[in-house]
């Protein structure tokens, strides 16, 4: 009898964790003025692929809708893991996860923010599929700053921000951040570089904590007996 509970527990576990095995990131960019761009002057190294010479996607705020940007598809919970990979930029920036709180959490230090709390180079979520949860903004002294998001919006709808979208594999993609054209044209999207990694969520702690309470059970049933 309790071995046919545990057999039965297991298997609903594998089949929790079968069901989400599968994370894969989807980049959308459709009807966007400016595509894609090759890259150049890019000075952030280490992010295999990608250099002067790599063509990238591109949206800007101009041309910014919902239906664009970086989405996740897989079943129930997925882990998400952001990581700054560098700054190369003039202005403070600073890339935000937006279910996160406070809301900066990563920046490029280059003045200003150097004392804010919960500043971090790497941060993890959870998310359900849809669209990543993470802006890029350009810190100002006088009112809002500005602003674009992976899942739709830009504050000022223009096309002096941009992110640029370089896919590693299915599971990782590279945000760049380009904070500012017109005057200061460089469009190098090396301003603000974040990595997005997916995976499904590992055996669920509950799962594994039943396993865990089973097991318990029986071994404290065996030592009544003894
Ligand atoms: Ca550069
Ligand atoms: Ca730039
Ligand atoms: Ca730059």
């Amino acid at each position: 009898m309790k071995k046919t509970i545990f057999a039965a527990v297991a298997a609903t576990a594998m089949v929790v964790g079968t069901a989400a095995s599968a994370a894969t990131l989807n980049f959308v960019g459709s009807g966007g003025t400016d595509n894609s761009q090759v890259l150049s002057n890019f000075d952030i190294s280490g992010v295999p692929g990608l250099a002067d010479g790599t063509e990238i996607a591109v949206i800007n705020g101009a041309d910014k809708n919902s239906s664009n940007g970086l989405f996740v598809d897989g079943e129930g919970e997925i882990s998400v893991t952001y990581t700054y990979l560098g700054s190369e930029a003039g202005f403070d920036n600073y890339g935000a996860i937006i279910g996160n709180s406070p809301t900066r959490t990563f920046q490029n230090y280059s003045d200003g923010f150097a004392s804010e709390s919960n500043v971090d180079d790497v941060a993890f979520g959870t998310q359900l599929a849809g669209a990543i949860d993470l802006i890029f903004q350009t810190a100002r002294d006088n009112g809002p700053d500005d602003q674009i998001a992976n899942q739709g919006g830009a504050s000022p709808a223009s096309e002096n921000f941009a992110i640029g979208y370089f896919m590693v594999n299915p599971n990782y993609y590279v945000l760049m951040f380009d904070d500012l054209t017109g005057s200061n044209t460089d469009r190098d999207f090396d301003d603000l570089v974040i990595g997005v990694q997916v995976s499904a969520v590992p055996l669920p702690a509950s799962s594994l904590l039943l396993l865990a309470g089973v097991g318990g059970l029986a071994a404290m049933k065996r030592r009544k007996k003894a």
